[in-house]
């Protein structure tokens, strides 16, 4: 079973992931990782820090010239600013910011030091994940399946983006000019606006992003375990994403406000279509985000995520001093005024990592040739099935 796990904290010398259960014989291609991971650094309104860092990945493991081995593969993303052996650079931080890990890790490991808290709680641990997420779309990309994250509000501005394979190369390139990866260029000009008032006033923005993948074949995850139900699991990646709040798919929370007949995608058949992953059942929408009963229904898979505003505010929140108790500011820390074009990258790419998951769960195999073995011999039973010639005459079961 793919999976991941990550190691490193904010100021060490590195972050890490070891990546578990890829078949042998991909190709990994570090420069797609690395540009996900300058994507990742990239946003109006993110701080100093990313001009200190210039994330590159570097494979310590599980690949040789360039080809998978079927070994765990480890990922390192090097921080530059290392200085966390440095109580002088990194001093205590005692005064703790109200929504940040800070206090309630404090509590938690005994401590009146929130330094050891902060340093494995901050964002930076996703570099790690963007390059474990990019690198299992190294396998999504060899099956045309194809993510696509961007941003769609802040404060209050919001935009609807209707994202299908003909839409999506000028969508990506109307992202790639936006300032803060929303493709809708009033939207994006708005958000800069919301970003660039909460700098000048000290304050932070959140926002929502989305991410769409594409090209998904039909049967991902299962409806037998709740664990193994890819929208329960797309949904933990998410909400495991620092500062996310929330996480929806498809109609997601506004499914409470219609009902059932406004709700449900209804089913249709094309058999001219049934060479595309929805084997020709089409649906005139896709309120159900390409997810029913926790399985993959051959539409397109929709994730929206919340992440808060960023908790470090320079003007400080009211807080309490964990040694004296007196009450003072949060303390501040090097921080970004919004990191929401960032946590698009991160979404895009953790919520990439679970389909990859189920794909391999589904199709399986110790190397890339067994699986496009199995999924080749899958295509034609369910072209057989349901009918384009391509498996022979329509068969039925
Ligand atoms: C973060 C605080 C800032 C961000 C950081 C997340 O770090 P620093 O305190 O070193 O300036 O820049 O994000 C990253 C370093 C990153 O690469 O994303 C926080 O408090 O979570």
């Amino acid at each position: 079973m793919l999976s991941y796990r990550t190691a490193g904290e904010s100021h060490g010398p590195t972050m890490l992931a070891f990546v578990e259960g890829l078949p042998a014989g991909l190709r990994v291609d570090t420069g797609f990782i690395d540009a996900e991971l300058a994507r990742r650094q990239g946003g109006y309104g993110r701080g100093a820090r990313q001009r200190i860092e210039t994330d590159r990945v570097r494979i310590l493991g599980g690949v040789r010239a360039g080809i998978t081995l079927g070994s765990p593969v480890v990922l390192e993303v090097a921080n530059a600013d290392s200085r966390l052996d440095d109580p002088v650079r990194t001093p205590p931080v005692t005064r703790p910011r109200p929504g940040h890990a800070d206090l309630a890790g404090s509590l938690k490991w005994l401590t009146t030091d929130c330094r050891g808290t902060l340093e494995r709680a901050s964002a930076r641990e996703t570099a790690a994940r963007t390059a474990a997420g990019a690198l299992a779309r190294c396998l999504l990309r060899e099956f045309g399946i194809e993510c696509f994250g961007f941003v769609s509000g802040a404060i209050d501005a919001l935009c609807e983006v209707r994202v299908d394979a003909a839409s999506l190369a000028a969508l990506r390139a109307a992202r790639d000019a936006s300032e803060v990866y929303c493709p809708n260029p009033e939207t994006s000009a708005r958000i800069v606006e919301h970003i660039h008032r909460a700098k000048t006033e000290q304050d932070t923005v959140g926002g929502r992003v989305e991410a769409h993948v594409l090209g998904v074949p039909p049967g991902l995850g299962t409806c037998v375990q709740w664990d193994e139900r890819l929208d329960s699991r797309i949904a933990a990646a998410v909400m495991g994403i620092q500062a996310f709040k929330a996480v929806e798919i498809g109609l997601g929370t506004d499914c409470a406000w219609r009902f059932g007949s406004q709700v449900h995608d209804p089913i249709e058949h094309d058999r001219a279509r049934a060479a595309e992953p929805h084997l020709g059942f089409v649906r005139p929408t896709n309120n159900a985000g390409g997810l029913e009963g926790g399985m993959t229904n051959g539409m397109p898979v929709v994730v929206r995520g919340t992440m808060k505003p960023i908790s470090t505010l320079l003007r400080g929140m009211p807080s309490v001093d964990l040694v004296t108790h007196a009450a003072e500011r949060s303390q501040y820390e090097r921080s970004d005024v919004s990191a929401v074009a960032a946590a698009s990258v991160v979404m895009e790419n953790v919520v990439a990592f679970e389909v990859a998951r189920a794909f391999l769960a589904k199709f399986g195999g110790d190397s890339m040739d067994e699986l496009r073995a199995h999924h080749e011999a899958t295509v034609r039973l369910a072209c057989a099935l349901h009918g384009d010639g391509r498996g022979g005459p329509a068969v039925s079961r």
